[in-house]
């Protein structure tokens, strides 16, 4: 048992291997004026990513949280160090944690050919590839796939909120978006919908395939008006189109990762080997997830959301956003404009617009 650290209103504990350190404020937080949920950041994260880390955090208090004081989860597979710890406890009044993520989730499988996968790696590092030659990378994708979610200090949550390092959140939240989500029954949110390269995920659909070829009873029946299956591919199920939700942001559900239909896939898929062989991204696993598992009405769009991680940013259109000094980014540069956004699609599969996605007053 390692006691990683210990001093005045912080507490450590051991559970398994995962060594984690809570610090509880003690400091009185007025209770907003609507229902708490269980729920909570959740940020994996490298000790050198601090000052970018930071950044985020400042303007996710600064435009939601400072009302609300949900707490702050980092996951990391190296221990946090006491610099890290010290200076992103001070960008928020509210609980944080610092997780340590276990061997058994960051590592290889047994049943991976690591010589196999570090020729792919050269190979895609050859074609130019983003992140093609990286293994670390690799790692991340596999994790936040298939366990950040099994990690113990998100055991008492009803849902997560995902950030990143280095993004914005550039309009006052004036809503509790976690709080919508449990009110209306939503399982997961995105803000941002794009195309997956190709070369990441070749062989990504056909193991899906083959996944549901067996496991039929946990999809959403082809004929309900709330299949979402079109949102991932445009030929009937032939080939995956390569829409994506954008996984650096997600408000979503533990219990719906947790479920035995989003971990049977999951187990399935890392047995194939695409997280080493290839470099699946979790961003297109949890979508395809989603447009198999769940119903239109249980995924929303978070419209009314400034948010930017580079290269790419979503902003509400709508000249009243701007003029109340409500968001500081530029509608004319949401990447919903884009030709390579899947935003269009979505809103034609989930037969909805634009607008009836805005919750905040404007
Ligand atoms: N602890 C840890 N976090 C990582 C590692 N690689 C990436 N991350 C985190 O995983 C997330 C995605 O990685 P990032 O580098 O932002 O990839 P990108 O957004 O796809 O360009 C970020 O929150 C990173 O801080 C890693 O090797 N260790
Ligand atoms: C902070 O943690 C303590 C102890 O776990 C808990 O009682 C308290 O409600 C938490 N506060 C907030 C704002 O989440
Ligand atoms: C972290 O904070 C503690 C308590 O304030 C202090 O004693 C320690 O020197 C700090 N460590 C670093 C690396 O800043
Ligand atoms: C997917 O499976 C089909 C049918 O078995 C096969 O023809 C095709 O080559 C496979 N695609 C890839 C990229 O492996
Ligand atoms: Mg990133």
């Amino acid at each position: 048992m390692t006691r990683q650290y210990l001093k005045n209103n912080v507490h450590s504990a051991d559970v398994a291997k995962d060594i984690y350190i809570v610090r509880d404020t003690g400091i009185h937080i007025p209770k907003p004026a609507t229902e708490r949920v269980k729920a909570a950041f959740v940020v994996l994260v490298r000790n050198r990513e601090l000052d970018d880390l930071r950044s985020s955090m400042r303007d996710m208090e600064a435009t939601f949280n400072y009302k609300y004081n949900y707490p702050w989860i980092f996951l990391n597979e190296e221990p946090f160090t006491e610099e890290f710890i010290n200076l992103t406890t001070s960008m928020t009044k509210a609980n944080v944690s610092y997780g340590l993520v276990g061997k058994e989730h960051w590592g290889y499988p047994p049943w991976i050919d690591q010589d196999l996968a570090k020729l792919k790696r050269k190979e895609m590092a050859d074609q130019g590839i983003i992140y093609g030659g990286s293994e670390s990378y690799r790692h991340m994708c596999r994790y936040q796939s298939g366990f950040f979610y099994m990690h113990p200090l998100l055991d008492d949550l009803d849902y997560y909120w995902r950030v990143e390092p280095d993004v914005n959140f550039m309009c006052d939240i004036d809503y509790d978006p976690f709080l919508y989500m449990k009110q209306h029954d939503k399982k997961y949110g995105f803000t941002i919908s794009l195309r997956e390269f190709y070369s990441t995920v070749p062989t990504l659909w056909n193991t899906t395939k083959e996944w549901m070829g067996l496991n039929q009873k946990y999809l959403v029946p082809r004929h309900d008006p709330e299949n979402l299956m079109k949102f991932v591919t445009d030929d009937s199920g032939d080939s995956y189109n390569l829409c994506h939700f954008w996984s650096n942001f997600e408000i979503g559900s533990v219990a719906f990762l947790r479920s035995e239909a989003y971990q049977s896939y999951f187990r399935y898929l890392d047995q194939a080997g695409g997280f080493f062989y290839e470099r699946w991204g979790d961003a297109p696993v949890h979508s395809i997830a989603v447009a198999m598992l769940l119903k239109a009405s249980e995924v929303h769009f978070f419209n009314d959301m400034g948010y930017r991680h580079g290269p790419f940013q979503h902003c509400p259109d709508g000249p009243d956003w701007l003029s109340k000094g409500k968001c500081y980014c530029e509608p004319r540069k949401s990447f919903d404009m884009s030709f390579n956004s899947c935003l269009p699609k979505w809103m034609e599969v989930a037969n909805t617009t634009v607008d009836s996605y805005i919750i905040s007053q404007r």
